[in-house]
């Protein structure tokens, strides 16, 4: 038996190179080794306002996007969360059995918060108990994620433990796989803030539908520092932010690239760079588009994902139920 894989992504705003290299990539290079899930979590998107119809066109556009960039749909089920009624079903039953100082110590709702004080939804506290659902009503084994999720995974391995200690076992104990290099790629503007997607930094975000021409403005744009010389330095922010894109795009080692730079300037990095990301963009880009070309090709795919995942979910459903007496 293979072990299971379960990772999820929100619909919102444009996938960016963070997303790419610390999850989707990682993704694709799992798959032949592995069951997989890939959930476009449409659930926890309205955690924050949506506009109705950008959402269900986000929903189809990042489906389209893992698709293009290698989600092998004969090896990989992609689907809809809010197309299976267990996530939210399993996520008011953890609710009930996760303490809430729990919830209250996570930093993502914090930050989150403090952004929108007043507005800010129930649902978005809530976020980390409907992504504990997500996963452990699939029995993931393994669930790869960028580094700002790791304090969301330990509260789901947390809550499973807690209910298997009530109700007896149930749950399996799921890890999270974050990489070592790139968990955490920095805004363009802010080396100091994570690259997002729907923060106040989406502007200085790379997405993977950016044009060429958007791409280098960006990294032209990008904040770095006063000194000259181009070294991996995790104290000079901006500067270790593109060098570690740039290792991650090219696959050479720290020390190679350097020596590559060891006689160039900053100009010299941003625009080399550019060129390298465009062209790992590019192919992705022009698969995309063949496979949007027909619209219901990808709603097509969703519905076969949420089939095939749908008795996974159902029996871990039951099985919970059964245990606590409900029904
Ligand atoms: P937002 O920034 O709006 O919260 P997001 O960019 O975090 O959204 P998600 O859909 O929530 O997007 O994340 C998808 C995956 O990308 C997750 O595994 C997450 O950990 C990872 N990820 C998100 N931002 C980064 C980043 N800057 N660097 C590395 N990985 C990231
Ligand atoms: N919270 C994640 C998205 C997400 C997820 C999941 C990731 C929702 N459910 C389950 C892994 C497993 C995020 O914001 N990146």
């Amino acid at each position: 038996m293979k072990e299971r894989v379960f990772s999820g992504i929100q619909p919102t705003g444009n996938i960016h190179i963070g997303n790419y290299l610390a999850a989707v990539r990682r993704w694709v290079e799992l798959q032949n080794e592995y069951e997989n899930l890939f959930c476009i979590v449409d659930l926890h998107a309205i955690t924050v306002p949506q506009d109705p119809s950008m959402l269900k066109a986000k929903i189809r556009e990042t489906a389209g996007l893992l698709f293009a960039a290698g989600i092998d749909p004969e090896k990989s089920s992609v689907f809809v969360q809010s197309h299976l009624s267990a996530h939210a079903e399993l996520a008011w039953i953890l609710n009930c059995i996760i303490p809430l100082g729990w919830m209250q110590r996570m930093t993502q709702f914090k930050e989150k918060s403090a952004m929108q004080r007043r507005t800010v939804s129930t649902g978005l506290f809530d976020y980390p108990a409907l992504m504990a659902a997500d996963i452990l009503l699939y029995q993931a084994d393994l669930v790869p994620v960028g580094e700002d999720q790791r304090q969301h995974i330990e509260l789901t391995r947390d809550a499973a433990r807690r209910f298997n200690a009530i109700y007896g076992e149930t749950f399996r104990i799921p890890e999270a796989v974050i990489p070592e290099v790139g968990a955490r790629i920095m805004d363009l503007a802010d080396p100091l803030k994570k690259m997002s997607k729907s923060g106040p930094g989406g502007a200085m975000a790379i997405g993977l539908l950016d044009t060429p021409e958007a791409v280098r403005s960006k990294i032209m744009k990008a904040q770095t520092d006063s000194l000259r010389d181009i070294r991996f330095d995790e104290g000079r922010p901006g500067i270790h932010n593109l060098l570690v894109i740039y290792e991650l795009f090219t696959g050479m080692a720290r020390t190679a690239i350097e020596r590559h730079f060891s006689a160039k300037g900053y100009a010299d990095l941003k625009r080399e760079l550019a060129e390298i990301i465009i062209g790992n963009l590019s192919p992705l880009q022009s698969h995309y588009r063949e496979l949007t070309s027909d619209p219901s090709y990808i709603n097509h795919l969703l519905t076969e994902g949420a089939q095939r995942v749908r008795p996974l979910a159902e029996r871990t459903l039951s099985l919970v139920k059964e245990r606590m007496g409900l029904g």
